[in-house]
């Protein structure tokens, strides 16, 4: 696992210096599911599509660019699903963005979820690499990741991340969001799911939400690579997760590679509060 990991960091490590000059035009061509690509979309699933490549343990890769699995090496191990570049329609306002990669073994499953990083380019490169427990790491300057600090969550937060065009929220979300509010938390929502859920993570609690609605009632964000690595993250981070109904989105099982599930990630207090809010 190692090794795969190091192989991810280099990947990220490259994103990184080509985000100091980026080109931050779009493609004319659309992708697979209709999204117009951002060139930079494009230049990081082909960085991180040929570094892996070059890992001996890598079977497959799924990236959120494109339709189907991409084959590698059918005797290797693991599947690594990515989303090369989180949060890309901030790239024009320069807010933080990321990438984030589930390492599954054998077949693409939460269950077989064995691994999971993500990192996040904001004003420092930072990585979290999590397989037993979730930890910290920063860029220093000779390009090395150094390990910052093991991260925990707590009992409960003080802050609320939640997306999803309002007037389509039902009106149990509303209540629950209204209620969050009404005890004291406060908005921190800035549209890019790695770096929101990033600063839950750092600040040790609170919820982040991207609901069913009317105009998307399975949700927007796509389980096998934002879903289930974050939710890997949060939960071993002695966080919790849900989609509304279980009690944890790890428990969820999908067919087709590009679905998307409601999802819900905090910690103790914010997921039972939800529970008993939605159900
Ligand atoms: P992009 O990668 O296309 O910018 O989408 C980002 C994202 O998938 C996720 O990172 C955000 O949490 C979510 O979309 C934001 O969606 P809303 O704009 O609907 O809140």
């Amino acid at each position: 696992m190692q090794e795969l990991i190091s192989f991810i960091k280099q990947a990220v490590l490259q994103i990184s210096y080509e985000l100091k000059f980026p080109d931050t035009s779009y493609e004319k061509s659309q992708n697979h599911t209709g999204d117009t690509q951002l060139k930079f979309d494009i230049l990081s699933d082909k960085i991180i599509e040929k570094t892996l490549s070059q890992c001996p343990k890598i079977k497959a890769l799924i990236s959120e660019e494109k339709e189907e699995m991409l084959l590698i090496n059918d005797e290797a191990e693991f599947i690594v699903a990515y989303d090369p570049l989180d949060g890309s329609s901030l790239m024009d306002v320069n807010f933080a963005i990321g990438s984030i990669f589930a390492i599954y073994e054998k077949s693409p499953k939460a269950s077989n979820l064995k691994a999971a990083v993500y990192s996040v380019y904001g004003p420092r490169i930072e990585l979290v690499v999590c397989e037993d427990v979730a930890c910290l790491y920063r860029l220093n300057q000779k390009d090395e990741f150094v390990l910052i600090k093991e991260l925990k969550m707590l009992e409960k937060g003080k802050i609320n991340s939640t997306g999803g065009t309002q007037k389509n929220w039902d009106k149990k979300h509303i209540d629950f969001i209204k209620a969050l509010f009404d005890e004291g938390y406060r908005l921190r929502y800035s549209g890019a799911m790695v770096s929101d859920v990033h600063q839950i993570l750092l600040k040790g609690g609170g919820l982040f939400s991207y609901p069913a609605t009317k105009d998307a009632p399975k949700g927007k964000l796509r389980a096998f690579f934002e879903v289930f690595p974050l939710a890997f993250i949060i939960e071993k981070a002695g966080g919790k997760t849900s989609n509304g109904e279980n009690f944890s989105l790890l428990e969820l099982e999908f067919n087709d590679i590009h679905s998307t599930t409601p999802c819900f990630f905090g910690s103790n207090y914010e997921i039972e509060k939800l529970l008993k809010a939605y159900t």
